[in-house]
């Protein structure tokens, strides 16, 4: 029997993932899931992540290499970064707008206030201390942490990707600006260094489904198991709808409206071809791990051109995160609607900015938008303690603002491929 295409796989992983994952939470064995199922969703991952940053290096390198001269990079670096801050705004914007129609924070009352402040003080403080880092340093600290001191540290650590960019573009605007003849050894050996680096993640996700499945069975047993608080069930279910209408409001007018206007690509053809990409950052909540495969449909489906996918992809999974700046302005303003802080104009006007910022500063990982949105509520004198209330429902919304992440981010590549390259 034939088997079923890769992302009819991973979708068919993430059911029966999340049927184990209920079948453990109901029947009181969630720690079976989390000492012999989980592991492998770790695993997995791991493996994802240890592929991303050679694929960047690499692929970045090789798309540098194919500028045939070094004018073209700063035009296409124009439109790229102009396009990530429409885009970023426009998600923040409308954030702003879903989360002050649907006021998913008025449904708390006052009593439960006190005790879900007390429920998660703890979790709020390893928090807050990361975040009080970035404070102290400034919000520009971004653009310091993006010039590497050591490269083999950068090369080590996923969430320096910015670092691992800011090398390949230097080592590949170098590459350009040297004689063809000089450097073809180090282009060829790049070359096929990009093939193998492909190859390897073709294998990787061959454990695509089985890792998934591993990934939603522990997700889902934890959260289930948790003996969850009912009345905050009903006040979060209401912020996770504010967030995913957002979030939905992305994918289905704003992305669909810039392709209609910037490009050919019909729509559907375009989410048909980046689905396995979509279906893998939602299942591992991580733009990085989702890279690979994100620049493979890119490429392979869309059609994209590797200097433009091997420029946009990598920079934007890291610096253009929509999906986690519409989450940071929605729940922002949830929170001070929880704890009855009404916020000005100015002070939503600030969150704009912040989440903007923090948008930029925030790593592809799991979980990254979660540590940003201290920096935000602390922008607008809202305190830490507020983080408490969306904490068990983060790693889902996780999920969803990670599939409209890389979405933004193949828009604004297949933009920038047509305004670049005008016969397509
Ligand atoms: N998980 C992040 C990503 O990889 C998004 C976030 O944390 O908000 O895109």
């Amino acid at each position: 029997m034939k088997k079923p295409a890769l992302h009819w796989q991973i979708i068919i992983g993430m059911i029966a993932g999340v049927l184990a994952g209920l079948l453990a939470g109901s029947l009181g064995t969630s720690a079976f899931i989390r000492v012999w199922i989980s592991p492998f969703g770790t695993i997995f991952i791991n493996l994802l992540k240890l592929i991303a940053v050679p694929l960047v290096l690499v692929s970045l390198i090789v798309g540098m290499s194919n500028l045939k001269d070094i004018s073209r990079l700063s035009p296409m670096g124009t439109k790229t970064f102009v396009l990530f801050l429409l885009t970023t705004i426009m998600a923040i914007t409308i954030g702003l707008l879903t989360v002050n129609i649907i006021n998913p924070g008025l449904s708390f009352s006052p009593e439960k206030r006190e005790e879900l402040k007390a429920m998660y003080s703890s979790k709020v403080e390893e928090r807050s201390a990361m975040a009080q880092d970035f404070q102290t340093k400034g919000p520009l600290q971004f653009v310091v942490d993006t010039v590497p001191e050591n490269l083999f540290m950068s090369l080590g650590d996923n969430k320096r990707m910015l670092q691992v960019i800011f090398f390949a573009l230097i080592f590949g605007i170098a590459m350009v600006m040297l004689p063809e003849k000089q450097t073809e050894t180090v282009r060829k050996f790049f070359l096929e260094a990009n093939d193998i680096v492909l190859k390897i993640v073709d294998i990787i996700m061959k454990f695509a489904p089985y890792g998934v499945f591993a990934l939603m069975a522990g997700m889902v047993a934890d959260f289930s198991s948790g003996g969850g608080v009912l009345e905050l069930f009903q006040a979060l279910g209401l912020y996770s709808f504010a967030v995913v209408f957002g979030l939905f409001m992305m994918l289905l007018l704003v992305y669909p409206l810039m392709l209609k206007i910037f490009t050919k690509i019909p729509v559907k053809k375009f989410y048909q071809d980046i689905l396995p990409a979509q279906m893998l950052g939602f299942s591992t909540s991580s733009s990085a791990a989702a890279l690979p495969v994100t620049m493979k449909c890119s490429e392979e489906k869309l059609g994209l051109r590797e200097e433009v996918t091997s420029f946009c992809l990598p920079i934007g999974a890291t610096v253009n995160m929509d999906g986690t700046s519409l989450y940071q302005a929605v729940a922002a303003v949830f929170i001070a609607q929880a704890f009855g802080v009404d916020l000005s104009l100015g002070q939503q006007l600030t969150i704009v900015l912040m989440a903007t910022l923090a948008s930029i500063g925030a790593a592809p990982v799991p979980g990254a938008g979660m540590v940003m949105l201290i920096v935000i509520l602390q922008s607008v004198g809202l305190n830490a303690e507020g983080l408490g209330l969306i904490f068990a429902v983060d790693r889902i919304l996780d999920m969803f603002r990670t599939v409209v992440n890389i979405t933004s981010n193949v828009t604004v590549a297949a933009i920038v491929d047509r305004m670049e390259y005008k016969q397509t």
